[in-house]
């Protein structure tokens, strides 16, 4: 049965009549139809009439290495006429995951040298809570359990991922959230820094709020900081360079472990291996998922410090945890065939080096000056513009979100694809992508401020 016996209206229907869709009104779905990706190659997926997309958002944040890598089909084909499947439960394991935990520890900062895996960034996430927790408990302080979190922070979609993340719209359909989890500002300078302050004052400003939670709360309540290095789906954040030293020192003073989220991060995007490296901070735990296997299979791996792996081994006993998934061999075949091609091919260097400040001198010199353009920012292959009625004073257009939603349809029908987030455009293009495909993202994201701005002054 193959896909291309149905016509694209037929597909939609079937979509529609049995597919219920992450993050999606299901009523403007079965309206408007959905778009159907039916292929992809380098760093451009193509719809079912034929369409072709640069895709400015790496898949969701994810497909670092593009595209077409015939490599990466390969390692899975490979894996699955040897072992398919195995468990790693029971003491049992396979090589690829030993392998890539190998691996992971060798690229992984500080002294983070353990691995658990599972399938997803969520997943990721909910053993992260857990394990920090246990961690508290083990060392016979079981009180020592509330989790400091951010306005705005995405962590995942399962409850324990709605909760720790900072979304209102996810809380308000929760039915109740895991306890314990408090939010703090997110450094968010473009709306949050106050007249006159710098970006250096903000962002100690911004971590002095985490101090606060904390002793408000009690050292002695509070196992760990979770952060997103940059908030990636909550309008690419950049926080100041003075954030996340002073929020490291933080956590030190108060013996608070520091859980670092890198499911976006992670992987090249910040032009390091991981943003802990580009910020210069060590944590507890790194969350990774996505550009691990550049999305080709669904795999996270919860990067583990040996401070807390440590007290597991010793004190722990049985850790009453784990996924069907976890280490799956196939996926983990994947990740080191796409570990080989980014090292291989240098794209974390070239991040660094060329084609991230490239991104940014684009985007500055020729987006920042559009007169809906509040602000341009990046930081190595993650970019945002802040959508704006008014350059000065920062006024948005009203309802809020709805301008970037009419910039965001025009820069997919002009052949770019960006998420909207609020009244932000954020991108995330796959690693791959060079000055010549910078330059044409950048034409096609002005002539879509052009259009949007002609349809939104009307
Ligand atoms: N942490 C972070 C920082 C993420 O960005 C997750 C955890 C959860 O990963 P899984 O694999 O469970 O989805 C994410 C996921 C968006 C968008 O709209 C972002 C994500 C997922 C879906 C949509 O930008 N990030």
């Amino acid at each position: 049965m193959t896909y291309q016996n149905y016509s694209l209206r037929q597909l939609q229907q079937i979509d529609a009549a049995h597919h219920l869709h992450p993050f999606t009104d299901h009523k403007e779905l079965r309206e408007a139809g959905s778009r159907i990706i039916t292929r992809a190659d380098g760093p451009f997926i193509y719809d079912s009439e034929g369409n072709e997309i640069l895709d400015g958002m790496a898949g969701l944040w994810c497909v670092n290495v593009g595209y077409g890598r015939d490599e990466l089909a390969e390692a899975a084909y490979e894996q699955m006429k040897e072992l398919p499947y195995y468990n790693s439960f029971f003491r049992c394991s396979t090589p690829t995951p030993v392998l890539l935990s190998e691996r992971l520890a060798r690229i992984a900062p500080g002294s983070v040298q353990q691995v658990f895996y599972g399938s997803s960034g969520s997943e990721a996430n909910d053993t992260a809570v857990r394990l920090v927790r246990h961690y508290w408990a083990l060392e016979g302080r079981p009180q020592k359990n509330r989790i400091i979190s951010r306005n705005m922070a995405y962590h995942g979609s399962t409850i324990t991922g709605a909760s720790l993340g900072g979304m209102e719209g996810m809380h308000s359909q929760l039915g109740g959230a895991v306890p314990n989890i408090v939010h703090v500002m997110a450094p968010y300078s473009y709306e949050l820094a106050l007249p006159g302050e710098s970006d250096h004052e903000f962002g100690l400003r911004a971590a002095r709020a985490v101090e606060d939670a904390i002793v408000e709360a009690g050292p002695d309540k509070v196992a760990a900081f979770i952060g997103e290095p940059i908030q990636g789906a909550g309008g690419v954040k950049i926080p100041p360079a003075s954030y996340w030293p002073e929020i490291q020192r933080i956590c030190r003073k108060y013996d608070v472990l520091l859980m670092l989220d890198e499911v976006i991060t992670g992987y090249g995007r910040t032009g390091e291996w991981f943003a802990a490296q580009s910020m210069g901070i060590e944590a507890d735990t790194i969350t990774t998922a996505k550009a691990l296997t550049s999305g080709y299979q669904p795999l996270s791996a919860l990067l583990v410090g040996d401070r807390i792996a440590a007290t597991l081994v010793d004190k722990g006993g049985e850790f009453f945890h784990g996924y069907t998934y976890s280490g799956h061999p196939v996926a983990c075949a994947v990740a080191l065939a796409n570990l080989d091609i980014i090292e291989r091919e240098g794209l974390i260097e070239r991040v660094r080096e060329e084609t991230g400040p490239y991104l940014a001198q684009a985007l500055h010199e020729r987006v920042a000056g559009h007169a809906l353009v509040g602000e341009v920012r990046s930081f190595g292959f993650l970019g945002a513009i802040e959508i704006v009625k008014d350059k000065a004073t920062k006024e948005r257009f009203a309802p809020g979100g709805s301008a970037a939603v009419v910039v965001r349809d025009h820069m997919i029908a002009g052949g770019l694809m960006m998420r909207a987030t609020g009244d932000t455009m954020i991108m995330s293009p796959p690693l791959i992508w060079t000055r010549q495909t910078i330059d044409l993202a950048c034409d096609r994201i002005v002539k879509a401020l052009d259009l949007a701005e002609r349809d939104l002054r009307r």
